[in-house]
């Protein structure tokens, strides 16, 4: 694993859990975690049980003894990371969003193809995926019971921004983030959307915002390790991200209009990824803040008994239940990591292709820089591609 952040430890969570609970085909081992920070990336692996540390990702990546990269850095230095570690033929799971600009995306989606040729797995880590409750609302909306999708709403909103005073993290600045709430947490809004019912974005039209300017400078970028500055730095990224967008159907059918919200300034909201996706047949809410239930709305029976009720999806048989607890007994955010490692795991030694793809990653990429163009040409609609 490269990288040992807030990432690192939810993926390091997954890979060490995933095993203990899954019947992989394959048993990890958690070899060795990458960093600059010697002191630190030591301590990471102590704390989540990697067997080794390094300090320069080149030579472990041409170690013969890893078959995985798992990369968590900043998404500056994913395209870099990830495409070394393809071309020295390892399977690849890079956090998301997949890279910085669309530019680094291709060349990973090419880096990804070469290697795919050969076998090698690429996956990027759009982790809500496998939050069981959504995962049950795309088989629903699989299987018609929304009929034709119409209207798709979906936000993503935190507050832990609101502090004027908190620092300039890597998070605020564009030549590591690649953008602000909407690259880093709007994605996974528009992921969902286009997960949940298969409809793509072909246009976007949109507004970006920075709410505070400037912030602190963190100690560390000007050596003072560790403390907050009383130097400021410019935020360059967006604090507030609001679009529309028009989806088609790949597959021919009826397209569709959804709206989006990103913002780590919703005072209240901690961590609020809302979708509410409307039908001809009926219509679907999800909140991760109550990640283990699911809203339904059935429009097809008779209208006096119509409402949205709750499903508690913790069954067996919703999907990646099954190892987990008994019916009731609520999982929580890091289990997704651990359904992820599952699924990767999986299509690194059956060689089904592992979803979402690069390809997948480059999309949003191009949806993301489609909302930034828009919102520089005051909020004119952009052809994503
Ligand atoms: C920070 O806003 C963040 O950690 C995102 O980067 C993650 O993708 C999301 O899961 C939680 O919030």
């Amino acid at each position: 694993m490269i990288g040992y952040g807030f990432m690192g430890a939810t993926h390091s969570q997954g890979w060490r859990v995933a095993p203990r609970f899954f019947d992989l085909p394959a048993e990890p081992v958690m070899q060795v975690v990458v960093g600059r920070n010697e002191d630190a990336v030591s301590a990471a692996a102590r704390k989540w049980g990697w067997v080794e540390h390094a300090t320069d990702w080149r030579e472990v990546i041409a170690r013969d003894d890893i078959d995985v990269v798992d990369v968590v850095t900043s998404g500056d230095s994913h395209a870099e990371i990830a495409i070394a570690a393809l071309e020295a033929g390892k399977h690849v799971l890079c956090e998301k969003p997949l890279a910085n600009t669309v530019a680094e995306a291709e060349a990973m989606v090419a880096a990804a193809a070469r290697a795919g040729a050969a076998g090698t797995q690429s996956m990027v880590g759009f982790t809500y995926r496998r939050v069981p409750a959504v995962a049950y609302a795309r088989s629903l909306i699989a299987d018609g019971r929304l009929g034709t999708v119409r209207q798709i709403r979906a936000s993503y909103r935190q507050d832990w921004l609101m502090d004027a005073e908190a620092p300039l993290t890597w998070r605020l600045q564009k030549e590591r983030a690649g953008s602000g709430s909407l690259g880093d947490i709007g994605v996974h809004a528009v992921d969902l959307a286009e997960h949940l019912t298969g409809l793509q974005l072909t246009a976007v039209a949109g507004v970006l915002e920075t709410i505070v300017t400037e912030r602190p400078l963190m100690g560390e970028s000007i050596g003072l390790s560790g403390k907050a500055s009383t130097e400021r730095g410019e935020v360059t990224v967006d604090d507030l991200a609001i679009f529309t967008g028009r989806f088609a159907d790949p597959a021919g059918g009826a397209g569709a209009l959804g709206s989006f919200e990103a913002t780590r300034f919703a005072t209240g909201r901690k961590n609020a990824l809302r979708i509410e996706i409307s039908g001809s047949a009926g219509a679907l809410a999800f909140d991760l803040e109550r990640m283990n239930q699911l809203e339904f709305h059935d429009a097809t029976v008779p209208p006096l008994e119509q409402g949205f009720r709750t499903i508690l999806v913790t069954e067996h048989d919703h999907p990646y239940l099954a190892p987990w607890w008994p019916p009731g007994h609520m999982l929580g955010y890091e289990h997704a990591f651990s359904n992820q490692v599952h699924d990767f795991v999986n299509a690194v030694v059956t060689g089904e292709p592992s979803t979402p793809s690069f390809a997948e990653g480059l999309h949003l990429q191009k949806v993301l820089e489609a909302v930034q163009q828009s919102s520089a040409a005051d909020a004119a609609w952009r052809p994503v591609d």
